[in-house]
């Protein structure tokens, strides 16, 4: 399609979208009336600037079942991410949502030049995490065979690759860095693999390690983006210029607005993209605020594409940290060490990385526990109270009251070490 063709298709789904949130979603009908916008104000794309934006406590607040705007016999699945407090934001997905996801998936496939003739190997988590099902939808939708290896099991990811004779592997960057390296160990010349794509996404991740996967595996390691509201991966991918990642335009609205003060920025300006998403029926997004930084391109890519290009982001608006392609935010741990008795206030979350990303948290003992209770076991019960909410296995250490330096300004909660190669 043309830019004008998109346009058409686009502004006819939009005003279906925002009738149905509104017949719909009590959320939305109550912040319309209140910014008194009616349905049919809604006459041309930019008249989108007029509804109000949806943020991800919204969902948060309406937890569990998030904004539905279907009876809850409709809906065939759920899946869930980290909330800023340790509620879950869970997404709810009709028949419908997850044949579009699935087209969706099928195409960034498609984009990076995976055909239904490859073998994907897809390491990424099946769960409540959307990475696992959605790429191994979009496998399916494309008629390519998957192999569902899901995260871990290195030695056995490897045998997989080497013997099914994978062409096309699936996972976080991070974990293609120490795929890699096991490679290495294991003494397996990547040269004797089939592998020829990857498709990384769930995290930040640099041209610098792009180039080092690529020349590490022998093959084109290409990027696709995505999150759990917004089905989860699919809203964009990479085609094999590598240069920004499609956003599939018939589905998504794209905004980039000032973090700051929510005005809409002219093209090419760098800000927080937001989505509006255009055929949802379980759970409409009306201008959803990913707070991802981002300049969206809409020049003409050389591939073809007419769909705009969001270049890599560029970070976050938020606080929000992805260890290990794992969404953790500084308020949840916060949350889970005030609940512990035997904790004092003073933490340090502190984050390293050598194959992998690792996660410390350095806590105070309350002065009334200290010396008293059993370091080991108030340790043991910490990691797994932070694992069960984090889903993560943090290294904890416990330290003497006082020790953690104290601040008269912003404390400083967050120690990132990390440099991504
Ligand atoms: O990470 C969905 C996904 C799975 C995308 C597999 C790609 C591959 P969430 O767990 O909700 O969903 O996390 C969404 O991850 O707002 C970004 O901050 C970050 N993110 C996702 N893809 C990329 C990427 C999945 N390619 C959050 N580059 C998003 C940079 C990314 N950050």
């Amino acid at each position: 399609m043309n830019g004008d063709d998109i346009s058409r298709l686009q502004l006819k789904r939009l005003k279906a979208q925002v009738k149905h949130a509104y017949d719909n979603v009590r959320m939305y009908r109550d912040r319309m009336d209140k910014a008194g916008i009616k349905v049919d104000d809604i006459r041309k794309l930019e008249d989108i600037s007029k509804i109000p934006f949806t943020k991800k406590d919204d969902l948060r607040d309406h937890y569990p079942y998030g904004i539905l705007a279907v009876p809850i016999e409709n809906v065939m699945r759920l899946h869930a991410s980290s909330g800023t407090t340790g509620i879950p934001t869970v997404v709810s997905y009709t028949r419908h949502d997850l044949d579009t996801w699935s087209d969706l998936m099928a195409r960034c496939y498609s984009c990076a030049g995976v055909t239904p003739s490859d073998i994907v190997q897809n390491a990424y988590g099946y769960g409540l995490f959307t990475g696992g099902l959605g790429f191994h939808m979009g496998a399916e939708r494309l008629g390519a065979l998957v192999l569902p290896t899901a995260t871990g099991n290195t030695k056995r990811q490897i045998k997989m690759m080497r013997d099914m004779r994978t062409t096309v592997l699936c996972c976080t960057p991070s974990y293609s860095l120490y795929l890699i390296e096991a490679l290495q160990e294991e003494k397996v010349d990547p040269s004797e693999l089939d592998l020829r794509i990857g498709m990384f996404g769930a995290e930040p991740w640099s041209d610098e390690t792009r180039l080092h996967i690529q020349d590490s595996l022998g093959i084109r390691a290409q990027d696709l983006y995505g999150m759990s509201e917004l089905y989860g991966p699919g809203v964009a991918a990479e085609c094999p210029e590598q240069n920004g990642l499609h956003i599939w335009s018939d589905e998504f609205l794209v905004e980039t607005i000032d973090p700051d003060t929510g005005e809409v920025l002219s093209p090419g300006e760098k800000g927080e993209v937001v989505f509006t998403m255009l055929t949802r029926e379980a759970m409409p997004l009306l201008r959803y605020r990913t707070r991802d930084l981002a300049v969206i391109e809409y020049e003409k890519c050389a591939c073809g594409r007419s769909h705009p290009r969001i270049m890599r982001i560029k970070g976050r608006s938020d606080d929000m940290l992805i260890v290990g392609g794992v969404n953790v935010f500084p308020s949840q741990i916060e949350d889970i060490l005030v609940g512990i008795e035997e904790l004092g206030e003073q933490y340090q979350i502190v984050l390293e990385t050598d194959r992998l990303d690792h996660l410390y948290v350095k806590v105070e003992v309350s002065p009334k526990y200290w010396k008293k209770v059993d370091m080991k076991e108030l340790s043991s019960k910490v990691v797994s109270t932070l694992q069960a909410s984090l889903t993560l296995r943090a290294k904890v250490e416990l330290l003497e009251p006082g020790v953690i330096p104290r601040t008269e300004g912003k404390a400083k909660r967050v120690i990132d070490l990390r440099k991504k190669i």
